[in-house]
């Protein structure tokens, strides 16, 4: 039985190694349709479709022009001609936001990447905090400190996650201040990781005692970091079935290919 498991992870190691990364298709993850009016923007309310691929939440969000102007601050997009103001216009509330549920694999691990936009100007717009909550979890917040006075200053963060379902709910939440009326969001992606030797966790190309540590650390949280090379064999999350064909492949010397 062991050995049929060993030849279908093997089997699987071929499938994959052409690649490590692949891309998931995320709606409308640089917020360009609807298209708003130039230098300007469009607010819209909670529960609202329209931003197509999303649904907004809490109280308002608005689509905003990457030539959109105030306080002297050019608000311009990082991807695309547009971009999402999690604060909306007036309400600035802190449940606001917008929400997508993905398609995902049980086990998969995925790389949520999405940039946040800070501007200082005009005593209203400061350094801005996007939370992020995947599946209903905490809120966790991504604030980018650059907030230049003339411009959107936008800075790049990747979260990694295991997929618990065949969809993943992906939430973004006006996380800053409440005297900040800026949340800027852009340029959503996501994209799955492929382990080209799944027990290699520490990449090294060796299949070893060095990757004990970590592969432990994956089986009691494998959200936590990671935990793409723990599942051996790649369906469902990391369990005992992979810790059985990790301690195996271990004590019969089995390798990186
Ligand atoms: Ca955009
Ligand atoms: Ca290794
Ligand atoms: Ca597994």
């Amino acid at each position: 039985m062991r050995a049929i498991r060993l030849a279908v992870a093997c089997a699987a190691v071929l499938t994959l190694a052409g690649g490590s990364a692949e891309a998931i298709p995320i709606v409308n993850g640089s917020f360009e349709v609807p298209t708003v009016p130039s230098g300007g923007f469009i607010n819209y309310a909670a529960g609202s479709t329209a931003i197509t691929g999303w649904t907004v939440v809490g109280v308002d969000s608005s689509v905003v022009s990457g030539s959109f102007t105030q306080s002297g601050i050019v608000f311009e997009a990082r991807d695309g001609n547009q971009w999402i103001d999690l604060a909306g216009v007036t309400s600035n509330s802190s449940s606001s936001g917008v929400t997508q549920n993905v398609a995902t694999t049980i086990g998969g691990v995925y790389d949520l990447s999405f940039y946040v936009g800070s501007a200082t100007g005009g005593g209203i717009f400061f350094p801005s905090t996007v939370d992020l909550s995947i599946d209903g979890g905490p809120r966790v917040g991504f604030t980018n400190p650059t907030g230049p006075s003339n411009m959107l200053n936008w800075k790049l963060f990747t979260v990694q996650f295991t997929a618990t379902s065949t969809t993943t709910n992906i939430t973004f939440l006006n996380g800053s201040a409440a005297n900040n009326f800026l949340c800027a969001l852009d340029n959503v992606s996501i994209t799955g990781v492929i382990c080209p030797c799944p027990g290699d966790m520490n990449g090294d190309g060796l299949k070893n005692g060095r990757d004990i540590q970590q592969f432990v650390g994956c089986i009691f949280a494998p959200g936590a970091g990671a935990c793409a090379c723990a599942n051996m064999d790649g369906v469902g999350g990391v369990d005992s079935n992979d810790l059985n064909m990790f301690v195996s492949d271990l004590l019969n010397g089995v390798t990186c290919p």
